[in-house]
């Protein structure tokens, strides 16, 4: 969070103060201690105090490789080695990493909430370690992989050899994840939307808001009436446009949210 006192720069702009957050974190807190039907929904930016690399930012994957070239149904249709190679290396970098204080306070949430739906577009299945319920994971899962042959999916948590292969019928694996220009399951799709057009509250935590259909859901919720909280470390698009913005970690925010009511 902000600290100090607030200050008014050049811009015209003026800092959030500390006591602006405090303010704003008592105030979500006692929202959601009242909610019947919560949704959050989480991008990158919660698992990066677990040491996972976010997409955009400074030091962010898309940053350091091209998306067209790594995470497109083409790119593994051209290179699948290389593709693999991209997620192998994932793996080995997630494999050791833990959950953080973020995902903790998200699991003591859904405890106390009759309804609870916790949307991700993280991959990296940190919020189930952690011992979240009810998830819903839009982009995929990196611990599972398909079949092109039969299409069956099944979970894996080793590194992979450079070109797995499906035990049962012998044809090419791949990541079961959503790449760009793919289809997300639409059953998960559907129940996700259900979720978010149900809710009292929307709570964005740590996405850019660049990647549809995930970054349109709050604005969904919002039509409805639904109340919007974002905890981000920076502006994002809809900051603007949602209820409360709380700027931060969301391992330091979320539990002073959840963690004492
Ligand atoms: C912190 C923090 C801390 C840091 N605390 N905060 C409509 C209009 C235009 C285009 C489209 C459209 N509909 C569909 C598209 C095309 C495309 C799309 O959206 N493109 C845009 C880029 C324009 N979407 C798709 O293709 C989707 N499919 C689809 O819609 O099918 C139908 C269709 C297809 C084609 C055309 C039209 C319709 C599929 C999208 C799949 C995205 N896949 C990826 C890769 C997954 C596998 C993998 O990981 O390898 O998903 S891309 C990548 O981006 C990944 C993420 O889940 C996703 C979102 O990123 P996220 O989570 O927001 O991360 P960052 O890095 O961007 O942001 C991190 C944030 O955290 C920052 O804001 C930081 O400030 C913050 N932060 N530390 C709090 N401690
Ligand atoms: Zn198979």
């Amino acid at each position: 969070m902000a600290e100090g006192s607030s200050v008014s720069g050049g811009t015209g702009r003026i800092a959030v103060t500390a006591s602006d957050d405090v303010m704003k974190v008592d105030l979500v807190r006692d929202r959601l201690s009242r909610a019947q039907r919560i949704v959050v929904l989480t991008g990158a930016g919660i698992s990066a105090e677990s040491g996972v690399p976010t997409f955009r930012g400074e030091g962010g994957l898309w940053r350091q490789h091209r998306a067209l070239d790594l995470a497109t149904p083409q790119a593994f249709a051209r290179d699948p080695r290389l593709v693999w190679e991209f997620y192998n290396w994932r793996r080995e970098v997630l494999g050791p990493l833990e959950p953080n204080p973020g995902h903790n306070a998200l699991v003591k949430l859904e405890q106390r909430v009759p309804q609870f739906t916790l949307i991700t577009q993280n991959i990296d299945g940190l919020h189930a370690r952690a011992g979240s319920r009810n998830i819903l994971e839009l982009h995929g899962n990196i611990w599972h992989v398909r079949c092109l042959g039969c299409g069956k999916v099944a979970e894996d948590h080793s590194v992979l050899p450079p070109m797995p292969r499906c035990p049962g019928c012998g044809a090419l694996l791949r990541p079961h994840v959503v790449w760009f220009g793919e289809s997300l399951d639409p059953s998960i799709l559907s129940t996700a939307f259900e979720a978010v057009q149900h809710a009292e509250i929307v709570m964005v935590i740590g996405t850019s808001g660049t990647v549809e259909p995930a970054a349109s859901m709050g604005m969904v919720a919002k039509r409805k009436g639904a109340c919007l909280v974002e905890i981000n470390l920076e502006p994002t698009p809809f900051t603007t446009l949602y209820d409360t913005s709380i700027l931060g970690k969301s391992g330091e925010i979320l539990p002073m949210i959840c963690e004492s009511w």
